[in-house]
């Protein structure tokens, strides 16, 4: 056969399969979960399209670092602009729609309240607004959040407990929450919600308290003498592990529209996570003094390694989360495969290699 004609023969064989690939949108394919999301959706034989908002600097490190950069058709895209919305909607009509695009930290969200409600509210609408204008037959999951229990009103949380949010990032989320279930009852949109509780892991952003302590823990292996300044030490959260807690989105987003709760109904301090992650740094710590004035020594060198600061305060702080799990566990048949111990043995291990040289973080 003339070579022209085979390779001709070929592409349209490779377009042949493409086309026939189920797809998935995931907006916030650059952050913690989207990459995981997407590393899973990928080896499913999805055909992913991840939208990615501009910036100055690159921050496709999370998929360079999962091996999946290439793999990913990226469309530009900010959440708050609803004409970007509606036309990545209809023009890619994708089968599973996955909305993960948030300002996501607590904190800086009582820094800019109408930012974090523009991004994670009216994006939120922007998206079942172009799903319910445009038509179109696809699933979509909506990233909510244990935060929204806030000053929990009964332990464990479950679907059915109360929302009483502590942060305008809570109260975004919950806003957002609703408009979901609103848009399932008025037009029948597939429309699902994980109400995840707090997932770290190895590229989790280090301005969260878990990536905090395992990052500055190494340098501190590696010669960093300032102690690290934390703020809550009491704060209660139940920490699961991120690659876990993506496989609960793609078994809720593929279920009948409905909301679950993905947890490990496992409680950890602050405090007893970073005493974890010291002693898996090879450190022997421990805690002397009250509020303010606590510190955290490391036994081996006698040296400060940890002490409270106020400026990690919150105006007001979720003290307590522990999910209670059980619902998509007897639907969904789904659970957590990794404790905290390991979680924090792998997060810490991560940033030692880093720090040593051993692995490319891409910067993250
Ligand atoms: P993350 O690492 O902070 O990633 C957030 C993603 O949202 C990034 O890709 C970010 O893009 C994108 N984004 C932010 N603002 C945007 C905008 N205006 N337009 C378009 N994209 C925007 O968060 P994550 O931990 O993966 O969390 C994923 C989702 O789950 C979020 O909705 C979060 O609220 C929710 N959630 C997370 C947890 C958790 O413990 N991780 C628990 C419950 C719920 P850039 O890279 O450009 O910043
Ligand atoms: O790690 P955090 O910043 O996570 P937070 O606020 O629980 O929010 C995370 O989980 C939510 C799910 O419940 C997500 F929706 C949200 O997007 C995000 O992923 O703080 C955890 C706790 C807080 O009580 C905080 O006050 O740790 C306490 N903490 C104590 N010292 C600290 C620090 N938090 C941070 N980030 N930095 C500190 O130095």
């Amino acid at each position: 056969m003339d070579m022209a004609l085979l390779k001709r023969l070929i592409y349209c064989i490779i377009n042949l399969i493409k086309n026939n690939m189920k797809s998935a949108l995931i907006t916030g394919i650059t952050g913690q979960d989207g990459a995981y999301l997407a590393k899973d959706l990928i080896s499913k034989g999805y055909k992913v399209y991840g939208t990615v908002r501009r910036s100055s600097t690159p921050k496709l490190g999370r998929l360079s670092l999962l091996g999946i950069q290439t793999k990913i058709d990226f469309i530009p895209l900010e959440i708050t602009e609803f004409s970007n919305v509606f036309y990545t909607i209809k023009d890619i009509k994708p089968d599973l729609i996955f909305n993960l695009a948030a300002q996501t930290f607590v904190e800086v969200s009582f820094k800019h309240p109408i930012l974090t409600t523009e991004i994670n509210y009216i994006g939120t609408l922007n998206l079942l607004e172009a799903i319910k204008i445009t038509g179109v037959k696809s699933k979509m999951y909506q990233a909510s959040t244990s935060e929204m229990y806030g000053e929990v009103l009964s332990k464990p949380q479950n679907e059915k407990t109360p929302f009483n949010p502590r942060s305008p990032y809570a109260v975004s989320k919950a806003a957002a929450h609703y408009l979901v279930s609103n848009y399932r009852e008025a037009y029948g949109i597939e429309a699902s919600t994980g109400i995840l509780f707090n997932h770290e892991s190895e590229i989790r952003g280090r301005e969260f308290v878990t990536r905090k302590i395992s990052y500055q823990l190494a340098e501190i292996i590696n010669g960093r003498d300032i102690p690290i300044q934390l703020g809550n030490l009491n704060s209660v959260r139940d920490w699961g592990y991120a690659p876990d807690f993506v496989k609960a989105m793609y078994l809720i987003i593929n279920h009948k529209p409905d909301d679950f709760v993905v947890s490990t109904n496992k409680t950890t301090t602050v405090r007893d996570f970073f005493k974890l992650c010291a002693v898996n740094a090879g450190l022997k710590p421990e805690f002397v003094g009250d509020g303010i004035n606590e510190k955290c020594y490391d036994r081996i060198s006698s040296k400060i390694i940890c002490e409270v600061n106020k400026k990690y305060y919150r105006p007001s702080d979720v003290d307590y989360l522990q999910g209670d799990y059980s619902k998509i566990n007897k639907e969904l048949g789904w659970s957590p495969d990794n404790d905290i111990q390991v979680i924090a043995e792998k997060m810490v291990r991560f940033d030692l290699d880093v720090l040593a040289g051993k692995v490319n973080n891409f910067g993250i």
